[in-house]
């Protein structure tokens, strides 16, 4: 069921300064949406029902990409369990019953891969939540993550509400987190070999063995594949969103490398943990509707170097000097 969102429409993003949020901004920019709704952090805390409902009550919004949330890699996952739960059920509900109290027509939620059991089979299908045990290194967020998913189910069951969930692989891009205990593991590598050039260090650190597999998504195919659900899907089930390609860290780590600094060697840190074995979405249901992610990996990784030099390096003589030596 194809719909043509009228380009005046009131449009909220929740979470417009994040990875996600901030490539949604552009994409609805770029497809020609004129009046975008944000709301900064100070302004509104997505935990609050209070703040949401009356910021709801006083802007309107007729669509809502729900993209807001706690996120972080293997590291900030197993050590602030708290946060990452607490953080997103809040947002997610506040949010959601909002948009069912002041009348939203319709809202994109976004998930992640990690909703799927530890084992599931690869490439993973829809149907495969809820079928085993979580990967116990981020099972807290994953768990938030399922609530976010029956959640808009519940409110489409009850109220007719036409909430859609669209489930990511991992993500990178322009406006990701490149600090090295907190950030998704593309960011981390992506600084970790930066910083070794600069250094002239001879080798750089991967966290666990780089046999897991790991299938990644450019930030700005995900934003295009949120607003082509937003006018093309309509469904009770969530949708997987992934480019349904997959490497070993260690094959990721050697095109970073490759990029960033071809000299560096590789060494292993064993005593950090892998993670989940191997994590590969099944991404059919969303190709039957027409969507292909474009962004190749390669590219992708080259681009957000560019922009990691351009926007995250405090010291602009060392931004001049590495950008000569990317270009
Ligand atoms: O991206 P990442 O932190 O999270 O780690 P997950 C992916 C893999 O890269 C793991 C390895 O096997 C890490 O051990 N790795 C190697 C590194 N070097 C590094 C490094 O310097 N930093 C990091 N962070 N990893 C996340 C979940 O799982 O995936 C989230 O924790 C979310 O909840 C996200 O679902 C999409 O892919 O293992």
């Amino acid at each position: 069921m194809q719909v043509q969102i009228d380009r005046a429409a009131r449009i909220y993003v929740a979470g417009h300064a994040g990875l996600v949020g901030s490539a949604v901004v552009r994409r609805l920019q770029q497809a020609g949406f004129t009046n975008l709704l944000t709301a900064t952090r100070r302004q509104l805390d997505l935990r609050d029902q209070g703040e949401v409902s009356h910021w709801f009550k006083s802007n309107r919004p007729e669509y809502v990409y729900l993209v807001a949330g706690t996120v972080g890699g293997i590291l900030a996952n197993s050590t602030r369990p708290a946060e990452f739960i607490y953080d997103n059920m809040m947002i997610h509900g506040t949010v959601v019953h909002a948009a069912h109290q002041y009348g939203t027509r319709k809202l994109l939620y976004l998930g992640s891969s990690c909703i799927y059991p530890r084992a599931a089979t690869q490439p993973i299908t829809e149907e495969q939540l809820l079928t085993g045990p979580l990967e116990p290194t981020n099972e807290w967020y994953a768990i938030a993550k399922i609530a976010g998913i029956k959640l808009c189910q519940a409110y489409r069951r009850q109220y007719g509400s036409d909430f859609i969930s669209a489930m990511p692989t991992n993500l990178y891009g322009p406006n990701d987190n490149f600090d090295l205990t907190s950030s998704h593991v593309l960011p981390a590598l992506v600084r970790k070999f930066h910083d070794a050039k600069l250094a002239g260090a001879k080798s750089v650190e991967i966290w666990g063995t780089g046999s897991p597999m790991r299938e990644f998504l450019h930030v700005d195919d995900l934003a295009d594949a949120c607003v082509f659900l937003m006018e093309n899907y309509s469904d009770d089930s969530h949708i997987n969103v992934g480019s349904g390609i997959d490497q070993t860290i260690r094959e990721l780590a050697e095109t970073v490398r490759d990029i960033v600094y071809p000299a560096a060697e590789l060494h292993f840190d064993t005593s950090k943990p892998d993670g989940t074995p191997r994590k590969v979405l099944d991404v059919t249901r969303l190709r039957d509707l027409g969507w292909t992610s474009k962004i190749e990996l390669g590219d992708g990784i080259r681009s957000t170097y560019q922009w990691f030099l351009e926007n995250e390096l405090e010291t602009a003589d060392l931004t001049e000097d590495a950008k000569a030596q990317v270009s």
